[in-house]
């Protein structure tokens, strides 16, 4: 059977590559081939270049007002394919459909319309000086790049998209080669709804893209999604054109639960900050800190959810709730935290191992796995795993859970449970973290900025701050008196 072939979406229609070369995308939760991409060559993004900066000229003449309309004429149409495209991220991931189909387009849509109402709103100011004044201008960048990584795949180009064209610009964006389908029809729709062909251009590829997208002058800005080693050699390769860069990396999340909360609520907390996706989450709070005196009720509510109530299998079945991991590498990778946690005297609970559900025995499924009695210099308290490994440490005192928590390289995310709204907020304003939650885990609604302190990232996407990242400020000086000079 041969097999379906995309390619890159440029000036509002696909555009082969010249050399012939083509990638395999693979269903994770089967392991089987499920379609080819073109990789994207010279020619592709030459192509892409011209018609992001031809469509830009047209685009960035349109009031904020057109821009915003086309933009919710959009997320409507999302909206309204929500079930077809949350299809596709389901065999692009192998994420069950329980969850792709009402978080993955729905936090899509729901950005591509609150930017489109911001579009109409993006102002500059205006002061007297004397008998004279000034204005400003908030113009647009021109040609922006977006490169996503492979865990939400519509969202990510759907989150970077929105703000960048709201402001008028164009984008290039590049999807993770692991799941390169969700922005293809993210272009189309965009396409059809108005948005004129070139303004989001979709290349499809690995890293060698990637590269030419940091690389190209004509490029004014990038914005990343991924790990935050490629994430400094993304920042320093666009630094040779001095680009400008959003930065939204990995993280090694605290997740604190002092004795004084419900315990059901906190269970469900640890859960999704580490099940959900299979724990393929950047915000993810890996690192599970228990008040040492309901340490042991909180461990067993814990194992007994986890043995009971997940359910891994085809990500089709509606009631799998549990999926496989992006691909046999990342399996693998994750296998190796899960043996060095046991070598270094972590003690497993439940999991560990790799899964093999009835029908998709070839898929890269990995068993929700909880790890207690962690210490702070074990490999997977400190290095991001991005997949379904709970790390469990008791601690004792407020200060010392703080300092605990500050201890790691990354900045991302934090969350804490307890009943002592002081002592909430007391804690949550010194942990060193960009996205925040008290009594809740993971909701990340499109008004709210997200984004990480450290190397967790720089900038901050959804909320109106993405749009200072694109838009750059001009001030116009009025002389309404005589200038005087002294020559
Ligand atoms: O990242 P990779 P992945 C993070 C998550 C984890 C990682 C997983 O924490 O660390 O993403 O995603 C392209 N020049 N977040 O494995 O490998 C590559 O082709 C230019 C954080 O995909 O870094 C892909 O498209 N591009 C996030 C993209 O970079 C390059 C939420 C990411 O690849 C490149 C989700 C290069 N040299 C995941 N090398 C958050 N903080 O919001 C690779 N790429």
């Amino acid at each position: 059977m041969t097999l379906p072939i995309y390619q890159s979406f440029i000036n509002g229609q696909p555009l082969a590559n010249q050399n012939g070369e083509r990638f395999d995308v693979v269903n994770p939760a089967t392991g089987q081939v499920i379609y080819q991409v073109e990789q994207a060559d010279e020619s592709v993004m030459q192509a892409a270049v011209a018609s992001a900066q031809q469509g830009f000229k047209t685009w960035s003449a349109m009031t904020g007002l057109e821009r915003g309309r086309i933009l919710n004429r959009a997320a409507a149409m999302l909206r309204e394919q929500n079930d077809a495209l949350a299809e596709i991220e389901m065999r692009d991931t192998g994420k069950p459909w329980q969850e792709a189909s009402v978080v993955d387009v729905v936090t899509g849509a729901d950005s591509v319309e609150y930017f489109g109402g911001q579009a109409s709103s993006i102002v500059g100011e205006s002061q007297q000086i004397g008998p004279d004044f000034f204005y400003t201008r908030r113009e647009p960048l021109g040609v922006c790049a977006g490169i996503g990584a492979w865990n939400y795949p519509l969202q990510i180009a759907c989150w970077k998209s929105a703000p960048a064209l709201a402001c008028g610009n164009s984008m290039i964006f590049k999807p993770s080669e692991e799941t390169p389908l969700g922005a293809i029809k993210l272009a189309e729709i965009y396409h059809a709804a108005g948005v004129p062909a070139g303004v989001f251009n979709v290349v499809q590829g690995d890293y060698r893209v990637g590269q030419m997208l940091t690389s190209d002058p004509a490029i004014a800005k990038v914005s990343f999604t991924g790990e935050a080693k490629t994430g400094r050699t993304v920042m320093a390769d666009a630094s040779r054109t001095l680009k400008s860069v959003t930065m939204e990396l990995g993280g090694k999340s605290p997740l604190i639960i002092f004795d004084d909360t419900n315990l059901e609520q906190a269970v469900s907390a640890a859960m999704l900050g580490n099940f959900y996706t299979q724990g393929e989450i950047c915000t993810n709070g890996t690192r599970v800190f228990v008040q040492r005196k309901i340490y042991d009720a909180f461990l067993a509510q814990l194992v007994k959810r986890t043995e009971n109530n997940i359910i891994a299998g085809a990500p089709e079945n509606p009631n799998t709730n549990f999926g496989a991991l992006i691909s046999a590498g990342h399996r693998d990778l994750v296998m190796k935290y899960i043996d060095s946690a046991k070598a270094e005297g972590a003690r497993l609970l439940v999991g560990g191992s790799k899964l093999q559900p009835a029908g998709c025995e070839n898929g890269y499924f990995v068993a929700p796995t909880v790890f207690a009695d962690c210490t702070d210099d074990m490999t997977i308290v400190r290095e991001e795993i991005f997949g379904p490994v709970m790390a469990v440490l008791p601690f004792d005192t407020e200060e010392e859970v703080v300092q605990r928590a500050n201890n790691t390289e990354y900045g991302l995310a934090a969350g804490i449970f307890t009943a002592d709204i002081t002592r909430a907020h007391r804690v949550i304003h010194q942990l060193e973290a960009g996205i925040c939650w008290i009594n809740s885990f993971g909701a990340s609604p499109a008004e709210m900025p997200v984004g990480g302190y450290k190397l967790s990232g720089l900038g901050r996407e959804n909320g109106r701050e993405a749009l200072a990242h694109y838009t750059q400020t001009k001030s116009v000086y009025v002389g309404l008196a005589p200038l005087e000079a002294p020559f």
